[in-house]
């Protein structure tokens, strides 16, 4: 939430020419009912088409979407891949706790092979989505990963994904200890400030664009601009 507002505030937008949308789940409360702005908060995984439907009223707008990883890439998966295919104007960012935090902590899709979750006490066994590479194929023309441990990269990815002509995608790693690091404590620590701090240990720059196909740490998260 302070990463998107410091981003709006450092450009000094007008945020009464924004329109903030978001689905349902944890990630999807960020901007509603907090922002003093004009939110809508929509139906589950479907928060991507009524960003459309605003656009297409009133292209003039700045439509942003904030939603949840099980939201924007579960449910919602569809609206995602085919928002991007079409290339329309919205900014996109998910707060990426890879698990359904608000429900009860069940895997999702982008859920690491071996973590333990409400729903797979033994570990996942399917591989994951990685957003941005997904996003990336289905034809966004703006993707960039970050965390909420690095914050300063963050608000400048989130800078440019709200003046990109286009669609845009911030995979924003978002942790929940919760429903998730508590679950899997040898890899996240014992505490929601280990988890976060973590983040510092498990993150790696990519040097270049392309690193988003090459990379193979599995236990790694790569940040960067990709597109
Ligand atoms: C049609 C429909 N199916 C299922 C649900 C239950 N549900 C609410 S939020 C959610 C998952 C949210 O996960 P995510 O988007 O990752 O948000 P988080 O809570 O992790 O931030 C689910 C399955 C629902 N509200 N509506
Ligand atoms: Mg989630």
């Amino acid at each position: 939430m302070q990463a998107i507002l410091r981003a709006i505030d450092e450009l000094s937008l007008d945020i009464d020419k924004m329109v903030f949308v978001s689905g349902i789940g944890c990630a999807a409360w960020i901007p509603s009912p907090h922002f003093a702005a004009d939110t809508l908060h929509t139906l589950h995984g479907r928060p991507i088409a009524y960003a459309t439907g605003i656009k297409l009223f009133n292209p003039s707008l700045k439509v942003v979407v904030i939603s949840g990883d099980g939201d924007l890439a579960a449910i919602g998966g569809n609206h995602l891949i085919h928002a991007a295919r079409r290339n329309i104007e919205l900014s996109v960012i998910c707060a990426n706790n890879s698990i359904y935090g608000m429900t009860g902590g069940q895997v999702a899709p982008t859920t690491p092979c071996g973590a333990k979750t409400a729903t797979t006490p033994q570990g996942a066994s399917e591989p994951p989505f990685d957003l941005c590479k997904l996003t990336w194929g289905a034809g966004a023309t703006y993707i960039a990963r970050s965390t909420v441990f690095h914050t300063r990269e963050l608000i400048k990815y989130i800078k440019k994904a709200l003046m990109h002509k286009g669609f845009s995608f911030i995979d924003a790693i978002s942790p929940c200890y919760t429903q998730y690091g508590r679950r899997n404590q040898k890899v996240c620590g014992v505490s929601p400030a280990s988890m976060v701090l973590n983040l510092k240990n498990i993150s790696v720059k990519a040097k270049s664009p392309q690193e988003l196909f090459t990379f193979n740490e599995s236990d790694k998260i790569l940040l960067g601009e990709f597109k």
